[in-house]
């Protein structure tokens, strides 16, 4: 087992000509800033999900292809419980990296980002099986920024990778298009944490607040790729199919990302779970740019 990561670092280049036609186009750019999501064509192909598919399986079984020291502080559900959540997995198991690292996912989101560089900052392999009885796998009403108050960025982007056609039964990812733009509105930030499975209080607030917002729920096919900004307000609804929904969440570091420190009302410094995991930089703070848990993946040259 290597400790080693793939220091591929991609750019353009790395595209062929088929590829770079399925860059978002200006108009696409535009549907990003104002919506705070995009849709790509299919960019990812077949035999990379099925095998990413199969890299799954053996990472729940326990396999993995690269160690990564000190890998505590993540989610990594042990169990088949409704909504199954394992960070960091790109760093573990190659198959799912290939996927994830895949220049076509770099390429596009340093494009919607107008930025020079991709960084990983997270993932996380989310299994969401079908409902049952008694437990729905709701990922409640949040926006991802709110996790991450240590990075100084508002352009963090995240990849959500379904490693399946998703149909609507399936709970696909759904966002509020536009809500990026009420990141200053503190009113909502007490409605959304990340397991929250209790979606009516914030539908109330929607409903008085925000009565002609639109939702898009990410009914993608295999090889489809959603990209969404770090303050867009989003969720999933239970999967009511009779099939397991498998979806690969990348979280990226622009350019501009470092790290700040943060308080609580209470004056309690914020310290994030990555805080413990990275390396510190200079100052002793954690360093986001740490090659081990947030390698750099393109380069926009
Ligand atoms: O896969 C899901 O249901 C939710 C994923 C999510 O919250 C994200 O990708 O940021
Ligand atoms: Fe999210």
């Amino acid at each position: 087992m290597s400790i080693e990561l793939n220091k591929k670092i991609n750019s353009f280049a790395d595209l062929n000509e088929r590829e770079r036609a399925l860059l978002p186009s200006e108009q696409d750019i535009l549907f990003y800033k104002e919506s705070g999501w995009y849709a790509s064509d299919i960019v990812i192909p077949e035999d990379l999900i099925a095998s990413a598919i199969e890299g799954a399986d053996a990472f729940y079984r326990g396999e993995r292809d690269y160690k990564v020291a000190n890998i505590n502080e993540v989610a990594n559900s042990q169990s088949e419980m409704v909504l199954r959540n394992n960070e960091f997995v790109t760093l573990q198991k190659k198959e799912l990296r290939a996927v994830g690292f895949h220049p076509m996912i770099s390429a596009i989101a340093a494009t919607l980002c107008n930025t020079s560089e991709i960084r990983l900052f997270a993932d996380s392999l989310l299994c969401k099986y079908p409902t049952k009885a008694q437990e729905r796998g709701i990922v409640g009403w949040h926006t991802d920024k709110a996790y991450w108050p240590t990075c100084t960025s508002d352009k963090i982007i995240t990849v959500w990778i379904p490693l399946q056609d998703c149909t609507i039964d399936m709970g696909p990812v759904t966002y509020i298009d536009g809500s990026h733009k009420w990141k200053n509105e503190t009113a909502l930030k007490s409605f959304y944490s990340f397991n929250n499975q209790n979606l009516l209080d914030f539908e109330d607030y929607l409903k008085q607040n925000k009565a002609n917002h639109k939702r898009s729920a990410m009914t993608l096919k295999k090889g489809q790729v959603s990209f969404h900004n770090c303050h867009v307000i989003h969720c999933s609804l239970p999967n009511t199919s009779q099939k397991r929904r498998l979806a690969l969440a990348l979280h990226l570091q622009d350019a501009s990302n470092v790290y700040q420190k943060v308080y609580k009302d209470n004056g309690e410094q914020i310290v994030i779970g990555y805080d413990k995991l990275c390396a510190n930089d200079a100052d002793g703070n954690p360093n986001y740019k740490d090659e081990q848990f947030f390698p750099l993946l393109f380069r926009a040259d």
